[in-house]
């Protein structure tokens, strides 16, 4: 049955994209663009990559790459906008500019409005937006205009950020089932700590259990759950809404004030970091350090936050199983999600420059076909990917000296192309690699029924509430992630609560709160 729906769904779903799909080639005679792209280091070079060759043969557009290292690229991108001089066509891919470089260079004029472009000339872009009206409301500015194509990658359910593995080697080592409450957690990892867990004779060598302060996913911020809600996962709270979540009818609560999280503060001060069970130095170790743990010959190391079960290295992976989040003392837990990772605004921009947009629009909307998506995203057809012959495809095997990524990054634009690779490609048509298939297996099975703290969404505010919010903003967020990673080293939160809130309002707090709440109500109403 489900597989009978599944093919009733690609059905109706690529049937009239088909029909309205572009003429190819595009053009009669060669035609050209300059494009901006950023590149991570594990790109190749886009003039010499498959996936954009291929694109030129079918569209018979030819572009100029400007590629730009994403070291260098917060430098330059300022002097290329702000001076408007020298602006290219277009901005190529996910993180060639942000939300807001789209409301601020769009409300100047620099980029243009796509809306009606996309209505006329972009028949992938147009089912997407008509499927998925979520997607078309994230892309659309404060001012109602659409200054970017999106990036929406569903497949590896990055929705759930953050998972936690533990040992489970010195689990039945030392006789120990896996914890689903704090205090089973507390007794499981000072067992780690006392009793030679690794069995190697030395009592003393093994961590218990590291993370990385605001670290993202290697993070804790999804243990304040036990207490009420989950609170952000990285320093700036970019992608995680800045200890922002939605709560009841469209509220938004600011986490860092909660009675929850102080009461968080104090349990995991009092039984965790006190008692030496969670490793002080994941405070400050960076995240070189962080992911080059646990690389000797016998695992120290018995519980670890992550994305996916290798960040610490393969060389003891197989020991680790996923754990559940833990149920506070309430005999209740709640894990954090965001629709943010997934889902970027920011996908492929046209500039004033552009002399012939219709053309460009074309020319992106091919990439939002679901099969050039999925070739820009995971490698082209032949290298990466084997065509099945049956609508579906599999994954190439990964040649001999190199990683998944290096192979996958090489001919394609991988991971941060103008693509929509939405959930329902993948449960019929598109593979998940091993390691998307491992990642979203845990997030359903361990972590989805307790995924009840929804992280606000990036949103893309005004120019007056940037303004607004720069003022203030950095002042909270930085004084409030100092609090917490003092309260949890060092204890002391219930003597400073009181002068701690106040101090917040002093700094804007509430102004704060207001704005984003102002912006999430336009935008999703009482949603929760
Ligand atoms: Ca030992």
């Amino acid at each position: 049955m489900k597989r009978i729906l599944a093919l009733i769904m690609i059905l109706t779903m690529l049937v009239p994209a088909a029909a309205l799909a572009q003429d190819y080639p595009l053009v009669t005679s060669p035609e050209e663009f300059r494009l901006i792209i950023r590149v991570r280091p594990l790109h190749g070079n886009p003039d010499e990559m498959v996936l954009f060759q291929r694109i030129e043969e079918l569209t018979g557009v030819h572009i100029q790459w400007d590629a730009i290292q994403q070291a260098e690229y917060d430098e330059k991108k300022p002097l290329i906008l702000g001076a408007n001089k020298n602006l290219p066509d277009g901005f190529f891919g996910k993180y060639s500019l942000t939300a807001s470089d789209l409301v601020t260079y769009g409300s100047q004029g620099i980029l243009i409005p796509l809306n009606d472009l996309i209505e006329e000339n972009a028949p992938n872009l147009k089912a997407l937006f008509e499927r998925r009206p979520d997607i078309k409301a994230m892309c659309t500015a404060p001012d109602g205009n659409i200054y970017a194509t999106p990036y929406i990658q569903e497949g590896e359910d990055g929705t759930i950020f953050s998972n936690i593995m533990i040992n489970k080697v010195w689990l039945d080592r030392l006789g120990l089932e896996k914890p689903t409450t704090l205090e089973e957690f507390k007794a499981v990892l000072t067992a780690f700590k006392e009793q030679d867990a690794n069995g190697n004779g030395d009592p003393n060598d093994e961590i218990p259990m590291t993370f990385k302060f605001l670290g993202s996913q290697r993070d804790i911020g999804g243990f304040f759950g036990a207490f009420g809600y989950a609170d952000t996962l990285t320093e700036d709270g970019s992608n995680e809404g800045a200890h922002m979540v939605i709560g009841k009818g469209g509220q938004l609560v600011f986490v860092p004030t909660t009675e929850g999280y102080k009461n968080a503060c104090k349990y995991y001060y009092e039984n965790f970091f006190s008692q030496g069970l969670i490793d002080l130095e994941g405070f400050t170790m960076d995240k070189k350090t962080y992911n080059s743990q646990n690389q000797g010959e016998i695992a120290n190391i018995g519980v670890f936050m992550c994305w996916n079960s290798f960040d610490l290295g393969t060389v003891h992976e197989d020991e680790y199983e996923p754990l559940s989040p833990l149920l506070g003392p309430d005999g209740t837990t709640s894990w954090g999600w965001t629709s943010s990772q997934t889902m970027s605004p920011t996908g492929f921009s046209i500039t004033n420059v552009c002399k012939n947009p219709e053309l460009l629009i074309k020319w992106v909307d091919t990439f939002y076909d679901p099969i050039w998506s999925m070739q820009c995203d995971l490698g082209p057809i032949g290298i990466n990917l084997k065509d099945n012959g049956d609508g579906t495809y599999d994954y190439m095997p990964v040649p001999e000296g190199l990683s998944y990524d290096e192979f996958r990054f090489k001919e394609a634009f991988a991971a941060d192309g103008p693509v929509a690779l939405t959930r329902d490609l993948f449960e019929t048509t598109i593979p998940r690699s091993s390691g998307h298939q491992a990642k979203f297996d845990r997030n359903e099975n361990y972590y989805r029924k307790y995924a009840t703290t929804h992280y606000m969404p990036n949103m893309m505010l005004s120019e007056e509430d940037n303004d607004a919010l720069s003022l203030i903003k950095t002042d909270i967020i930085s004084y409030t992630n100092q609090m917490r990673a003092k309260w949890l080293a060092q204890g002391g939160v219930e003597e400073e609560w009181d002068d701690y809130v106040a101090r917040l309002n002093n700094m804007g707090l509430q102004e704060y709160i207001e704005i984003y709440q102002r912006n999430y109500t336009a935008a999703y109403g009482t949603q929760e």
